[in-house]
């Protein structure tokens, strides 16, 4: 759904069904639209113009096969001896102009021709550019999957709220096995075009699946690595701005997708989810002014230059840890236990960042944790196998938090939880506060 190629797959496909996933509309919408404009056109021309002559019976087209006889309708193109084919008016360069091409290519895919024909329009253009962060397509991709939400069927027949839960897990588990699909087609879409998703084998496990779709299946120790990090990464309490966020708008019984849509929005911001692609931007940037040799006083000076330039360090702080991220130490155990990690130029730099960034962040004064958190590790290990487009990188943590956001949607509907409404108070009705205590 979110380029040419599987949106006009899409089109296909749901021309039949009538579906569509977001607002674009299905081939049969189309059609629907341009059809009663033409069914009065006809009924026009034939109670006006039934007794028109338009030309004469020759005999060549008697003996010859009614060559060039005008007896026929026929909408969707119309041939012209000297010029050749118009469709619905286009030319054949008109249409390589207009219609949409294959992704990496410059021809004119069938379904685009197929939607022209039958309407007499281009096909609709692709829904999401490749350009969009994969993480706003992340978000729209999952809230578009709310058509088939069970708990929002459920809840517009009418149900009771005990049985809240049952369909709020049924959704969480759907969305949960239905995510690692739709966060690889993003990453073939926008950085492989044209290459087809692997099936789902019944003999992988969740994550197996996924790098398998990403197109990594056959680089056991990435998959190994993605295992750790989607499981260690998949809840950190209710605060962090994701999880609370699919907590608030759970809370209003909107729908296990469009609750979950709007915590992958709150993990797409640099200083929560987005950390861990601002990290490798950050260390890579490094390497490049440092190389790989880089000293601790090559790197506690690059340190310094990003403080006072008024920037954070990325993949160090906390809102809540005060020590060292235990997921950033398993992280970095695992890259000891593997030969070629260890040797790893990109590895070896986190480490040595490690080694120094605490002590100037001490110095500098103002973070209340100068410790490193998941982040400062998990993008430069991706990296490291491949998996070099950064920008992605954030898609996987929001596969992974939907496993603890999502179990907390199923307690909060089990438990009956109320809508969440804090009291919020003005600077003024704050200082009367403090003045009376
Ligand atoms: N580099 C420089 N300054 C930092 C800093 C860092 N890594 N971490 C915190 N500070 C600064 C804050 O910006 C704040 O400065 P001001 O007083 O000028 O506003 C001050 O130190 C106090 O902040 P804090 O109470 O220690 O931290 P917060 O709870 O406000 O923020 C966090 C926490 C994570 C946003 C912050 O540490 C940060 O920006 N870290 C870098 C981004 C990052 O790695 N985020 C990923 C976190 C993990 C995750 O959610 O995925």
């Amino acid at each position: 759904m979110f380029h040419r190629a599987a949106a006009s797959k899409s089109l296909l496909r749901h021309a039949v069904s009538g579906r569509r996933l977001a607002s674009t509309k299905t081939l049969k919408e189309a059609l629907q639209e341009v059809i009663p404009a033409k069914q009065e056109q006809l009924k026009r021309i034939k109670s006006e113009h039934s007794q028109t002559v338009v030309g004469d019976v020759k005999v060549e087209n008697i003996i010859g096969g009614m060559r060039g006889l005008k007896s026929m309708l026929w909408e969707a193109s119309v041939l012209d001896p000297n010029e050749g084919i118009r469709f619905h008016g286009l030319t054949i360069p008109d249409c390589q102009k207009q219609l949409p091409a294959a992704p990496g290519g410059k021809e004119i895919i069938a379904e685009s021709m197929l939607w022209l024909l039958m309407t007499g329009k281009s096909p609709p253009k692709p829904r999401l550019p490749t350009t969009l962060h994969p993480m706003t397509q992340l978000g729209i991709g999952v809230a578009a999957l709310n058509h088939d939400s069970a708990f929002q069927n459920a809840y517009e027949k009418g149900i009771k709220k005990s049985d809240y839960w049952t369909y709020t897990l049924e959704d969480c588990i759907n969305l949960i096995a239905r995510l690692p699909a739709l966060a690889a087609r993003i990453y073939r879409n926008v950085y492989n075009p044209g290459t087809e998703l692997r099936g789902i084998s019944k003999d992988l496990d969740l994550v197996g699946n996924y790098t398998n779709m990403l197109g990594y299946g056959n680089n056991k120790d990435l998959t190994e690595y993605l295992r750790l990090y989607i499981s260690i990464h998949g809840d950190h309490e209710g605060g962090n701005a994701s999880a609370h966020t699919a907590h608030l708008v759970g809370s209003t019984l909107a729908d296990p997708y469009i609750s979950y849509s709007a915590a992958l929005f709150a993990l797409a911001g640099p200083l929560h989810g987005l950390a861990n692609q601002e990290v490798l931007r950050w260390q890579l940037s490094m390497q490049k002014a440092m190389g790989d040799k880089a000293s601790h006083d090559d790197i506690k000076a690059y340190l310094w230059k990003t403080l006072k330039s008024g920037q954070v360090v990325p993949g160090y702080g906390h809102g809540v840890l005060r020590k060292s991220d235990p997921r950033f130490i398993a992280l970095q155990e695992f890259c000891d236990t593997r030969p070629d990690l260890m040797a790893s130029p990109i590895i070896n730099l986190v480490k040595k960042t490690y080694e120094v960034a605490p002590g100037v962040l001490m110095e500098h004064g103002k973070t209340k944790n100068p410790w490193p958190n998941v982040d400062a590790t998990s993008g430069c290990v991706l990296y490291h196998y491949g998996l070099r487009e950064f920008k992605y990188y954030t898609v996987i943590f929001g596969v992974s938090r939907a496993l603890g956001a999502l179990t907390q949607l199923v307690w909060a509907r089990a438990l009956g939880l109320p809508l969440e409404r804090p009291k919020s108070l003005s600077m003024d009705v704050l200082e009367k506060i403090i003045e009376s205590a």
